[in-house]
């Protein structure tokens, strides 16, 4: 079969809930991705940032070939010899105490909310079934019916009504509104420290640590939700780390498996996590000896091979070649690490399909944003070749729309 018999195939028989590239891939290899046709491309996208290890890494897919031979699956009715190791070292990773482990990162989303309230209530003693949190516009926490109640995207939350309450959703980056959103109800705020989905926005310097303060003089939990801005896509290991805060609860997931498996988990303090008694949630999945054996070996690939310190010194790099594009539709190119936006005056789809025709897979959001966000093992020369592509692309006319 070739590209348009799979992608004829997909269309019939799937449901219709993307609009992909039609690109399909059959293989791929670290930056590099293989298509159906043979052809290759440079992944600027990696599976939204959960492979930022790289397709396929060897010691991941090892990992998770050693353990699938061995134990995949026991539930937490039992214990398993992979569990504790793997909590240890993502506590130690993210500087907090105690680790929940769930699959996806919707599920670890809503573990957090759950945290939160319980926290407001046992802890905080809000009045039963008050509990507030606090949210922000544009952001992106997952797709559940909850989730989704708290989007400001009629696409996200279109048609799937009736909502959650309990959720404030107020402006990102704005420290007056989140200052008077806060009241005696207010259980959390749950933050993307830069919000991905939205177009990679920064926040002004200088307001995560002001939410963040107001949150301490509040008795208010402050949560990140790290799973896509997490695990070195900004430079740093966490993403809150460049505004000097300590979160209290840490949401992670996509490359904590390095695009292997589904892994995500909530993080957090003793006093957050302490409101969870043996019964109060969980999942089949969660905490799985497969989950975690991948997981393990993929937080050991970032730290091995200095993926961090990669996407900060490779990051501004690859900022600076794309700000230096002479095009007439980029109204603002902006990033941090390897996690890169261009803004344009206009839909970005059609420059997203003449770099597919180049060979490099980018992905537009919010339409007229592309994000170029490639695996963190990218090496300077493919960022050159990338850059050159986009330079290509967007110093000639825009393409109509495919
Ligand atoms: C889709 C978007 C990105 C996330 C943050 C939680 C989750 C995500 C910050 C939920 C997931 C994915 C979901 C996927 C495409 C992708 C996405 F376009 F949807 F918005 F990355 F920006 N928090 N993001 O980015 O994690 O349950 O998916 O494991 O739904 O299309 P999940």
């Amino acid at each position: 079969m070739d590209t348009k018999a799979y992608v004829e195939q997909e269309d019939r028989y799937g449901a219709h809930n993307y609009h992909p590239l039609n690109v399909v891939v059959e293989r791929a290899e670290g930056v590099w991705v293989y298509d159906v046709d043979g052809k290759k491309y440079l992944d600027c996208l990696a599976a939204y940032s959960a492979v930022n290890q790289g397709h396929c890494h060897p010691r991941i897919v090892k990992a998770l070939r050693d353990q699938a031979g061995k134990l995949a699956l026991t539930s937490r009715a039992f214990r398993n010899d992979q569990l504790g190791a793997y909590c240890k070292k993502v506590s130690e990773l993210a500087g907090l105490p105690r680790v929940l482990p769930m699959n996806t990162g919707a599920e670890a989303v809503e573990t957090a909310i759950k945290a939160a309230r319980k926290w407001g209530y046992d802890v905080k003693g809000i009045e039963k079934n008050k509990a507030e949190i606090i949210v922000f516009e544009n952001n992106f926490h997952g797709r559940t019916t909850t989730i989704v109640g708290f989007s400001n995207d009629p696409d996200s939350y279109g048609g799937f009504g009736p909502f959650t309450p309990g959720f404030r959703l107020i402006p990102f980056g704005d420290i007056g509104a989140f200052q008077a959103a806060v009241n005696e109800n207010t259980c959390a705020m749950i933050i993307e420290p830069i919000q991905g989905e939205g177009g990679i926005i920064i926040p002004r310097e200088g307001y995560l640590k002001e939410a963040y303060d107001h949150c301490k003089a509040n008795n208010v939990l402050f949560i990140a939700d790290e799973i896509q801005s997490g695990l070195g896509r900004t430079g740093k290991m966490f993403c809150y780390e460049w505004d000097n805060i300590k979160p209290d609860g840490v949401i992670i997931g996509k490359a904590l498996s390095g695009g292997m498996y589904p892994v995500s988990a909530f993080v957090a303090t003793e006093e957050v996590m302490g409101v969870f008694f043996p019964g109060s949630h969980g999942s089949t999945y969660g905490g799985n000896p497969l989950a975690c054996a991948v997981a393990s070996e993929a937080l050991a690939v970032i730290e091995d091979e200095k993926l961090v310190e990669k996407s900060a010194e490779l990051g501004p790099y690859f900022l600076e070649k794309l700000q230096s594009i002479k095009s007439d539709r980029i109204k603002e190119v902006r990033g941090r690490g390897l996690w890169l936006a261009i803004e344009l005056d206009r839909p970005a789809r059609s420059d997203c399909e003449a770099l597919k025709e180049l060979g490099m897979l980018c992905k537009e959001t919010h339409a007229n944003i592309i994000r170029i966000a490639p695996p963190l093992t990218i090496t300077k020369a493919e960022v050159d070749w990338a850059s050159d592509q986009v330079k290509s692309v967007l110093e000639s006319p825009a393409l109509a729309p495919a």
